[in-house]
């Protein structure tokens, strides 16, 4: 199998198996079907919010390159558009309105990571000379257009975060609680305290399911009050091991379409070292977002709802979590819903 973009695809990848074009990769094995089974599980009624304000972390002591959201207003005549009388255009009018604009780094809180936000240097023309490709052998320069290439007009121009945005993200969100088994503690979870994990708090996880991660992260960074304290932070709650090939191994085989962790990075970052010369950083991301399509949702807000799914003896449940329809993006901020 090859196609115009590769001749040689990742190791362990499915590219090409959902389309020579494909571009939201694991997304397609949410279909009718599995969304039915996920409205199935809403028993009750009652909806929760999976994210934090998006002005948390605050500062950016949790990582340095992102900033936390700048509201803006714009000028409107003499003033702004904000608390603008409309009696200004038009005498009889009685209307007051107010306009946002806002600078957003799209991963800074609650968020999906899209497939272009991690690729790898890969030889996919097999020519000697790793290129800088993404999921599907879509490649950095071209179709991920940055300030440093000569392509005009930075973003995305494949694989954005808009492709998802318009995949109906809605589905069966099955809870593993992490923070129940391991506290606040740092642990390191692999294929099997997870397998261990699910059999205790008797998880199933079915091909079409987003699996959710409860680790106790974000509440922990509510409780720092928008002051957050990264080395704390950097040895607190459970993360998964992404250089555990029999976890990655179960990833691929689960047909789980997406992870969603109250974590940073849903894996330890930095990840312990790997083999050999050259390595990914992060083993998990590269696994799932560049071999397999398979977004990655982080610093999601789980708190209210894992304490319900405790109450209930539950783990399933409804999950709404569309990302923004933003074209070129490489991620999304998300304000995720559940229903029980
Ligand atoms: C990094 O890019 C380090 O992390 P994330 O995918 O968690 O946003």
């Amino acid at each position: 199998m090859e196609n115009a973009r590769w001749k040689i695809r990742p190791e362990g990848s499915n590219w090409g198996d959902f389309g020579p074009d494909d571009q939201i990769g694991r997304m397609n094995l949410l279909t009718p079907a599995t969304r039915l089974r996920a409205v199935r599980e809403v028993q009750h009624g009652d909806a929760f919010c999976l994210s934090l304000p998006l002005d948390y972390p605050g500062g950016n002591a949790l990582f340095q390159h992102r900033k936390e959201p700048r509201l803006f207003h714009d000028r409107r005549g003499d003033g702004y558009n904000y608390n603008y009388k409309l009696s200004s255009v038009c005498g009889c009018f009685t209307d007051v309105v107010s306009d946002d604009a806002v600078m957003l780094f799209t991963q800074y809180s609650t968020q999906w990571d899209g497939l272009g936000h991690v690729g790898q240097m890969f030889d996919a023309m097999g020519t000697g000379a790793p290129e800088k490709v993404y999921y599907n052998g879509f490649r950095g320069g071209t179709d991920i257009v940055g300030p440093d290439d000569a392509a005009s007009g930075w973003g995305a121009k494949s694989i954005g975060i808009e492709h998802m945005a318009t995949a109906g993200i809605q589905g069966r969100g099955v809870m593993v609680d992490l923070e129940r088994i391991h506290g606040r503690s740092r642990a390191l979870v692999g294929y099997e305290e997870l397998m261990r994990v699910l059999e205790m708090q008797g998880v199933t996880v079915e091909p079409g399911d987003f699996l959710c991660l409860y680790t106790g992260f974000a509440d922990l960074i509510l409780e720092m009050n928008k002051q957050p304290d990264g080395d704390v932070l950097a040895r607190s709650c459970s993360v998964l091991n992404g250089r555990d090939e029999k976890l990655l191994q179960w990833i691929t085989d689960s047909g789980i379409v997406a992870i969603c962790a109250d974590n940073f990075a849903v894996e330890a970052y930095p990840a312990e070292a790997g083999q050999g010369d050259h390595y990914p950083a992060l083993p998990l991301h590269a696994h799932c977002l560049f071999k397999l399509g398979l977004h990655l949702g982080e610093l999601w807000y789980f708190a209210e709802l894992a304490q319900w799914l405790r109450e209930h003896k539950r783990s399933a449940f409804l999950l709404t979590a569309p990302p923004l329809r933003l074209p070129g993006a490489v991620g999304s901020p998300a304000t995720p819903i559940a229903t029980v």
